[in-house]
């Protein structure tokens, strides 16, 4: 019998374990990976039009001998980018048009006005990626749009949902009706997906890569929201005590459903997301108290658009946003 045979026999058997292992590995990493809904309860495509919340800001002028702008090429569009080249195409960018941070399109009046909210602080790369993209994304889509840049100018705990309150507070004071709520780190691929409010709450980024295109939860709305200003005074916006990451969101999410308010997406092939890397902000480790307090008590009429508090604001326009700086 030659040398080698038992140590053969002895590697063999150890491969077999070893390729259990990396089976067990593999079904482990998919039970993981398969968490989530790829296929979440959304609108049929066919029916959209009829969810679409059609309001114009009134301060828009609209010239009568222009016709109404056309929607259904956009909402039936195909085309995405792929992620990888989601970034790349900020360079061809001319700010043509845009007037602090706000376009209307040139050859036809507009349907829909909305105030695109970015909560904002320290991340000045992913602003110089999304602050173009977003022009040359929106600027297709004929619609009315402004963008505002709140951001928090201090080193105290990140407050989203007051920095939300804030942004809100002026969009509306500037009567636009409808309200995008915004992550500075996502953007949107499918041309198909139109800013634009529903009669309901709109939850837009519901297939992000960073969670392998799934609904990580049904009742999530963070990432991108659109809500009519009318609903966001109704609810009165978000709680202004959630400091540091997490929590706002799912907190907005019950009052959504505490008013009787539903969630509303479109389907997944038209709300695809790209995330641009950061590392991780620190968890607000009293994010779950804050909620259950939240909800047990009620607080959601007094503590929200009414109750909004900071030292310092001050509002400056810029050409590609309306820049609102906070000291909370
Ligand atoms: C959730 C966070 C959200 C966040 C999503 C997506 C909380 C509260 C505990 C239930 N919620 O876990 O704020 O938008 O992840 O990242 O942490």
């Amino acid at each position: 019998m030659p040398k080698w045979l038992p140590i053969h026999r002895l590697l063999q058997l150890r491969l077999t374990r070893y390729a259990w292992i990396i089976l067990c590995l593999i079904a482990i990493i998919q039970f993981f990976a398969t968490y989530g809904y790829y296929n979440y309860e959304h609108l049929e495509e066919e029916n959209l039009n009829k969810y679409l919340y059609k309001h114009v800001n009134p301060k828009l002028m609209i010239k009568k001998s222009k016709p109404e702008c056309k929607y259904e090429g956009i909402l039936q569009s195909t085309k995405t980018l792929h992620t990888w080249e989601a970034t790349k195409t900020f360079n061809d960018f001319i700010p043509k048009g845009i007037m602090n941070g706000s376009y209307a399109p040139e050859d036809c009046n507009p349907i829909f006005s909305v105030a695109i909210l970015v909560t904002y602080r320290n991340r000045q790369s992913q602003l110089d990626i999304f602050i173009p993209y977003m022009h040359n994304f929106l600027r297709k889509q004929n619609i009315h749009y402004k963008i505002y840049i709140i951001e928090q100018q201090d080193d105290k705990p990140w407050n989203k949902g007051l920095l939300y309150n804030i942004g809100a507070k002026q969009a509306i004071a500037e009567n636009f009706p409808c309200l995008i709520l915004h992550d500075v780190d996502l953007l949107p691929l499918d041309e198909s997906n139109l800013y634009a409010c529903l009669h309901q709450p709109r939850h837009m980024s519901a297939s992000i890569d960073k969670f392998r295109f799934v609904l990580i939860y049904k009742t999530l709305v963070g990432g991108v929201l659109a809500i009519t200003s009318d609903q966001y005074k109704k609810l009165n916006g978000f709680s202004n005590r959630f400091q540091g990451w997490g929590g706002e969101d799912d907190d907005f999410a019950t009052r959504i459903m505490e008013n009787k308010l539903s969630i509303l997406r479109f389907p997944n092939y038209m709300s695809r997301y790209t995330m641009l890397l950061h590392k991780q902000e620190a968890k607000n480790s009293a994010r779950y108290d804050i909620m259950s307090e939240n909800t047990s008590k009620r607080n959601s009429e007094h503590d929200g658009l009414n109750s909004v508090h900071f030292e310092t604001i001050s509002v400056k326009p810029h050409r590609l946003f309306t820049l609102i700086g906070v000291r909370v």
